[in-house]
């Protein structure tokens, strides 16, 4: 078990889903952490020494040592506290293989390229983001139907699954804004409307999930310095 004075710096950035999650992850513990935000223009020195691999953000600092890949410090985070706040792991080893699964899912379909691909404003973005309602429909009828120790839906902990579901709301919504088309439809996927809302609105989120209209501005930014590099 980590001690109270341990150091917890997390190398994030308000936008970024991958970052959220270990937000959540680390209030759902009640542990403290300094947060050193990344800009688009320039990666920082500590960003670069402390994921040389990839240079991408999140990374937690434990005590100086550096942990990457937004899951992975997730998993991270419930092994060390495992006796504060609430679990974050299911108990039972089929359940998390299962919801190991979904978040391999998740993440191959909802990369940082392929939510950039959703928001360019072009033909090809509009039917790029049209995958998004295909995705939530999937997502609706496996989550409808495996079981995680209870339902999907009827869980009340944030477990894994639902911190690696979860923090993509933002975009989700920033996406349907930008292209106009409405993914979080309650006729064609209500149990993840209606999860969707208790997520926002769970202590451990709600003063941290980015404003959509933040990210539709902040998409606009990324867009513009992307075409200039
Ligand atoms: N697999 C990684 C994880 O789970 O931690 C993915 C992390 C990631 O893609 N991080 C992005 C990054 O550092 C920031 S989050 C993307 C913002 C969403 C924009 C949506 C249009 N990117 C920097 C880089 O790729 O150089």
């Amino acid at each position: 078990m980590a001690a109270k004075t341990d150091k917890i710096t997390l190398i994030g950035g308000w936008a970024s889903p991958f970052v959220l999650r270990v937000r959540i992850a680390l209030n759902l513990k009640g542990i403290s952490y300094e947060m050193l935000q990344e800009t688009v223009e320039k990666k920082s020195d500590l960003l670069l020494a402390s994921n040389p691999i990839y240079k991408k953000i999140p990374v937690l600092i434990h005590n100086g040592t550096p942990i990457c890949e937004s899951m992975i410090i997730v998993e991270y985070i419930a092994e060390t506290w495992t006796s504060v706040g609430t679990p974050i792991l299911l108990s039972d080893s089929y359940d998390r293989a299962i919801a190991r699964f979904w978040t391999a899912y998740i993440d191959d379909k909802l990369s940082e390229s392929k939510l950039r691909a959703m928001m360019k404003g072009t033909p090809e973005a509009e039917a790029e983001a049209n995958k998004m309602g295909a995705i939530l429909q999937l997502l609706e009828d496996a989550f409808e139907k495996c079981s995680l120790g209870k339902s999907f839906f009827a869980g009340d902990n944030i477990g894994c699954l639902y911190i690696a579901v979860g923090s993509h709301l933002g975009w989700i919504k920033a996406v349907e804004k930008i292209v106009g088309i409405k993914f979080l439809d309650e006729e064609k996927v209500p149990g993840l409307v209606a999860w969707s809302e208790r997520f926002c609105g769970h202590e451990a989120v709600k003063e941290i999930m980015p404003e959509v209209d933040k990210l539709v501005e902040f998409a606009a930014v990324l867009m513009r310095a992307t075409a200039a590099k």
